[in-house]
């Protein structure tokens, strides 16, 4: 049941009940009306009380229902609304935990709100493309007052219930029993003759209304730039303020309908969804029981392992950090504690949480201090040999249970596996650098990694808040597998006529933060060099441009070197186009007969992301991936996908796959075209008129 409905002390409590967040999904809205005609039909009951069970009041309107009837069926969220406000009975909304969207419009529908401390208070829809659409950009304002509405409203950050306690918004802060305190107040308020007070008929006070809201629009400005519900949802306030209640209720409700058709809703709700089917693993159930991970053994403290380190660290984690020498266990000591530092500055760490986080870490030079981690990260040179020696050293001295983890980025976690008599306990934990800032982690999971090793990292993960995606084994797992074809197709571009710079513009245009040639001059070039030769070796028959060997054979590595495919000021960072880089490349194609011709943006952008999506199906059809949303949120949070396309198995969908196989298939006709042969998946999704997130 939804909703559950008892009597105490001649009080009607109504509690919903739909884990795990007491959603407001059909059901639930139906048992709130049902109790409040029941409370009003039962002489013996003088209030209502409206609470909500488990681990919220309430996280909003069931977003499970969005764009499905269920959604929009009687009663609506305004229909429960209005039932609450117009209750002769005086209702009041007993809110614990989470009161958020339309848990906390309903919650402004009430007559009274006592809220215990700590309740995380938010009307959050615009961070999924929306606006509040249950007249909460009406009755907020009205409660806590025009400024503070419109920020809560405009960025959907929550603010806990105590910091509103000198507001109309809650009557009463609860310290002890909240329903206690709760059903008391709703006896003493049956007891007064009403009317009880509605939010709906105080005024939006403010000395300037008219002035704040346009020193709002502009502050919006940046963050909105990509995306319509920043604006609406201060056209909706001023419309309220400006109009009155019910008008700006009925002009709520229309950008409410506008806003959750766009593209844009659609992907925030996408990578809302994506960002928790991710630490579901189809085979793996969710109840498997996990290991305990209460210290962490991290062996390598370059760039990657210092980062890593942090990233336990900030979770209140100890930390055994293993180095070869002192002088590089120092250096690594030394960065730590600079990005601490930097963070103090800037007032994001506190310098006595920097002396804590330090004081976690346990610098060694010998493995037997890592006998005690629960969970060992390597991070040293990506070079098989090399992870064999550590590998057969961890099988020596870690304890039985503890996870041993590599954070290879190409390597197979298989044959690393394969360096231990404990296979089941390997698993690859692959972090962006820079790893104590990246979202994503891909786990990579061996053939004998242990369902309860999976289970424990991505746990682990959401601790050290981490978007964790599982991978299989394959060369450069899910992420650098697709960007592999998508520099592929940036390479030919080169040659068949586009410069890097041209390039690059295109896909920022289209939304990518950084193109592929600005991308690698930051990355190295070196990097891509080095995975170049050994891919020639490994698979001589895999058609590449060879001019980007060519820009490394001069040295030209990218910033590092001061020049790379842009030319570089001395000490800036800013990429200016390269005439000696432009002249080699259309060089280059005339050695090799090529005659170049005029790319257009439209074909740039098709062609790199294409290229994503076909590797992104074929990692469906490996199985390597299990979902096409863990592809999405791996290019979210891993490689600047812009957010408002939803990733680039959500983009497809929205092109529509029948047009992409066709796209494709045109792309497979051109020169190059042997790196178009269409996935699998592709062409049967497009042939049953379905998507991949369908
Ligand atoms: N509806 C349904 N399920 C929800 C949900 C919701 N609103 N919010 C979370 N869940 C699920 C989530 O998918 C996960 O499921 C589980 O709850 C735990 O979530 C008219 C239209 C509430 C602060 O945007 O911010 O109201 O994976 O891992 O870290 O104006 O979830 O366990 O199966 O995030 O403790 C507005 C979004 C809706 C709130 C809890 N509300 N949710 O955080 O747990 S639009 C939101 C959150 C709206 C009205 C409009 C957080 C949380 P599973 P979790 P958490």
């Amino acid at each position: 049941m939804a909703v559950d409905y008892t009597i105490r002390d001649g009080i009607a409590v109504i509690t919903l009940d739909n884990p795990p967040v007491n959603g407001l999904g059909h059901s639930t809205r139906l048992g709130i009306v049902e109790g409040i005609e029941r409370a009003r039909e039962d002489a013996a009951v003088s209030a209502i009380v409206i609470t909500g069970a488990g681990r919220a009041f309430s996280g909003g309107a069931d977003i499970t229902e969005f764009n499905t009837p269920k959604a929009t069926q009687e009663p609506t969220l305004h229909t429960v609304i209005q039932a609450v406000e117009g209750s002769a009975k005086p209702v009041v909304a007993a809110i614990h935990s989470v009161a958020m969207g339309g848990g906390l419009e309903l919650a402004l529908g009430a007559h009274y709100r006592v809220a215990a401390p700590g309740a995380q208070i938010a009307l959050p829809e615009v961070k999924l493309g929306i606006l509040p659409g249950a007249g909460g950009t009406q009755r907020l304002p009205r409660a806590v007052g025009l400024e503070t509405a419109l920020n809560m409203i405009v960025s959907g950050t929550p603010v806990l219930s105590e910091k509103l306690a000198n507001t109309a918004l809650f009557d009463a802060i609860a310290e002890g029993d909240l329903l206690d305190a709760a059903v008391k107040f709703a006896k003493d308020a049956g007891a007064r003759s009403g009317p009880h007070p509605k939010v709906r008929d105080r005024k939006v006070v403010h000395p300037n209304a008219e002035g704040f809201i346009q020193f709002a629009r502009n502050s919006v400005a940046a963050i909105a730039k990509n995306f319509p519900a920043p604006h609406k949802c201060i056209d909706a306030v001023e419309a309220g303020v400006k109009q009155g209640f019910d008008k700006g209720l009925a002009f709520e409700r229309e950008c409410f309908l506008a806003l959750v058709q766009t593209p844009e809703s659609r992907a925030l709700r996408h990578a809302f969804f994506g960002e928790r089917a991710a630490s579901k693993i189809p085979d793996v159930p969710s109840n498997t029981p996990v290991r305990a991970i209460e210290r962490v053994g991290v062996i390598g403290a370059g760039t990657m392992g210092g980062g890593i380190a942090m990233n336990f660290l900030n979770a209140g984690l100890p930390v055994t950090l293993l180095e070869t020498k002192q002088e590089a266990l120092d250096r690594g000591l030394a960065t730590i504690r600079k990005n601490y530092e930097a963070q103090v500055k800037k007032g994001k760490l506190t310098a006595e949480k920097l002396d804590a986080r330090m004081a976690l870490i346990q610098p060694t030079l010998a493995y037997d201090d890592l006998a005690d981690a629960d969970l060992i990260v390597e991070a040293v040179f990506e070079e098989l040999g090399v992870k064999e020696q550590v590998f057969s050293k961890l099988d020596e001295v870690a304890k039985s249970g503890a996870i041993l983890a590599s954070n290879t980025s190409t390597l197979d976690v298989n044959k690393i596996a394969a360096f231990t008599k404990r296979p089941q306990d390997v698993v690859g934990l692959h972090f962006f650098s820079p790893a104590n800032v990246m979202k994503l982690l891909e786990v990579v999971r061996g053939e004998k990694t242990a369902n309860d090793v999976l289970a424990t990292v991505m746990q682990l993960a959401k601790k050290i808040r981490k978007t964790a995606v599982v991978s299989g084994v394959c060369d450069g797992f899910i992420g650098n597998r697709m960007i592999e074809q998508y520099i592929r197709q940036a390479l030919f571009m080169l040659e068949e006529g586009a410069l890097p710079a041209q390039v690059d513009r295109a896909i920022e245009k289209f939304g990518f933060a950084m193109g592929p040639f600005r991308m690698s001059d930051l990355a190295g070039n070196d990097i891509g060099w080095a995975i170049r030769k050994r891919r020639y070796q490994e698979q001589p028959d895999l058609h590449y441009s060879r001019i980007a060997d060519r820009l490394c054979e001069t040295g030209r590595f990218g910033q590092k070197t001061g020049a790379g495919w842009y030319d570089y000021k001395a000490g800036e960072r800013n990429a200016l186009p390269s005439k000696l880089v432009d002249e080699m490349v259309i060089a280059y194609s005339k050695e090799r007969g090529i005659e170049r011709r005029k790319i257009a943006d439209d074909e740039i952008v098709e062609r790199l992301v294409l290229a994503l999506v076909n590797e992104g199906a074929k990692i469906l059809d490996e199985g390597i991936a299990s979902k096409a949303s863990d592809i999405d949120m791996v290019y979210l949070t891993g490689y600047g996908f812009p957010l408002y396309r939803g990733g680039p198995m959500l983009y497809a969908d929205t092109v529509g796959l029948y047009n992409v196989e066709r796209a494709i298939r045109k792309y497979a006709a051109q020169p190059n075209g042997d790196a178009w042969a269409p996935a699998k998946r592709v062409t049967e999704l497009a042939s049953q008129g379905k998507g991949f997130n369908s």
